[in-house]
Order: structure tokens, then C-alpha cells, then sequence
């Protein structure tokens, strides 16, 4: 509870918190620190247990400064021209060998308890099938008709803030309408450089099992604000598990060094709620019955 209220404390400073805006908007911002506000129970543990980790290291730290500091001036040959005698001291050697194991004991415990919340998928109300590929990401929605895209980066032209000068309103607005057109809504671009040009829609509250791969070389499929990052690994499949509990778009990136575009192909993730995912998934079907159409990789995928 202390840790989550510092934690929150030390969000509000930094200017973490978007409770102040109508729609959640997770994306990084400018000069933030700390770690950026969870937007489920998994990311929520993560970020406890980071405070955790921070606190503990930060008491030995201290610990160990002043111990140094108190040495430096007590026993310096000035202070203390003659030296002790003895080699052991049973008790000392007892605390200083106890001491640490029982602090990695401390540490042991919540993170084994966390790994395995994180990585054993409990039970699920339907699978998402995400491929990564250079450079970009396909959605495949197995248990919804088979709804397929390909999500690819907004261009630099689309953002005023872009470092080459080069903003073209017409970029922007046909980026918007790509946006809206894939997701039935009006949706505005909100990051240069964590755009996408389709979003994975998924339902708030609703546990979803993401099945992960890729076509080519690795990938690393990230949303911090999700608590999840998995390699996307070609010919193997891992899978892990989301459920968002705020309403909003998140966004991620591919974390693995994937080669020369690995930092243009991040990821965009529409939360909607249930009914309006349903909606969506009328839409889609509507949108994606012959397959990919939105992109494809030098691949071909
Ligand atoms: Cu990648």
C-alpha cells in the first residue's frame, strides 16, 4: 500500500498521471521519469515489485555509504594508531552471511510469485495471433473469422513535431481517416513514432491469450503500460496474456533488435469496451474478408 502511494505520488510529480484526460492515452511523455502508470493488474505487480526492488536497494546503499563513512573517520591511523588483535568475531560473521540470504528470500518470494502470474495463461476468452515481421506487426484474430491486418507506421509527414520540418496536413488527415476507417470510430493520431496505421482492438476486462511469432527474424512484442514483453520467435510459438482495465489506446514498440527498422515498427492498442468490440469485430469482418489488404512485408505476408 506505502509503495503504491509513493509510487503514485512520484507519478503525479513527474506528470505521469492522465487521469485529467477523457480517454487514456498511454504514451510516453516528454521528460517523464519513473515508470509510466499500469493500465492492468500485471503491469501494476511489475511496477509494485520495481518499488519494492528500489527500496531495498536503496536502504543497502545507504547502509553500506555510512558503514564506509563511519570506517573512514573512527579507524583511520590517526584516530586509531593501534590496531586490533583478533581475526574472527562468530557473531558478526553470522549476521553478515544471514542477513543477505534473508533479503534475496524477501526478494525471491514475490518475483517467482510474479513470473508465474505473468507467464502461466489462465483461462481465456479467445486467442490473438500476432507475427511480427520487418517491420511491422500482423494481427490475426483466430476465433473471429480470421480478421487479419498488418499494423505499419505513421510517417514522419503525418506529426508537426517531426524533426525534419517535413509535416504534410494532407499526411495527417489521410492517416486519421486510415485510422477511423479500420476502426469505425474517429481516432486521432496521438505519437509520432507509435502510430500505426491499424490498431489491435481488444475488450477491457477480458482476459485475451496472445500467441506470438514471427516471420523472419526476432521481434520482442512490448506495451509496458500491459505488463507484457515476449519474443516473437520464427518457427516457435509463445504465448502470454492480456487484460486491460482502462479504456483508451496504448502503445508499445518492438523491443529486440531486429535490424535496420527494429525502432519503426511499434505497436498501437485500441482498448474498447465489450460492446463496442463487438461493433468492431462486425466492422472488421466487413473490412478484412479477403485477407491482409492494409500491408504487406517483403516477404509477402
Ligand atoms: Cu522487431
Amino acid at each position: 500500500m506505502l509503495i503504491k502511494r509513493l509510487a503514485a505520488f512520484l507519478s503525479v510529480l513527474s506528470g505521469l498521471s492522465f487521469s485529467a484526460l477523457a480517454e487514456t492515452v498511454g504514451k510516453p511523455v516528454e521528460k517523464g521519469i519513473w515508470l509510466p502508470e499500469p493500465a492492468n493488474q500485471q503491469a501494476a505487480e511489475m511496477f509494485d515489485f520495481h518499488w519494492l526492488l528500489l527500496i531495498i536497494i536503496t536502504l543497502i546503499t545507504i547502509f553500506v555509504f555510512l558503514l564506509l563513512v563511519w570506517i573512514a573517520l573512527r579507524y583511520n591511523a590517526k584516530r586509531n594508531p593501534e590496531s586490533a588483535t583478533f581475526t574472527h568475531n562468530t557473531l558478526l560473521e553470522v549476521v553478515w552471511t544471514a542477513v543477505p540470504v534473508l533479503i534475496l528470500a524477501a526478494i525471491a518470494v514475490p518475483s517467482i510469485k510474479l513470473l508465474y502470474f505473468q507467464d502461466v495463461v489462465p483461462e481465456t476468452e479467445f486467442a490473438i495471433n500476432v507475427t511480427g515481421n520487418q517491420w511491422n506487426w500482423t494481427y490475426n484474430y483466430p476465433d473471429h473469422s480470421g480478421i487479419e491486418f498488418t499494423s505499419v507506421i505513421v510517417p514522419n509527414a503525418a506529426f508537426e513535431n517531426n524533426p525534419e520540418g517535413s509535416f504534410d496536413p494532407n499526411a495527417k488527415a489521410q492517416a486519421e481517416e486510415e485510422i477511423t476507417d479500420h476502426l469505425g470510430f474517429a481516432a486521432t493520431l496521438n505519437a509520432r513514432l507509435l502510430d500505426t496505421n491499424t490498431r489491435l482492438v481488444i475488450p477491457v476486462n477480458t482476459a485475451i491469450k496472445i500467441n506470438l511469432t514471427a516471420s523472419d527474424v526476432i521481434h520482442s512484442w512490448t506495451v509496458p503500460r500491459f505488463g507484457v514483453k515476449l519474443d516473437a520467435v520464427p518457427g516457435r510459438l509463445n504465448a502470454t496474456w492480456v487484460k486491460v482495465d482502462k479504456i483508451g489506446v496504448f502503445y508499445g514498440q518492438c523491443s529486440e533488435l531486429c535490424g535496420k527498422d527494429h525502432a519503426y515498427m511499434p505497436i498501437a492498442v485500441q482498448v474498447v469496451s465489450k460492446e463496442d468490440f463487438a461493433k468492431w469485430v462486425e466492422h472488421a469482418k466487413g473490412l478484412y474478408a479477403e485477407g491482409p489488404v492494409k500491408a504487406t512485408t517483403a516477404l509477402g505476408r
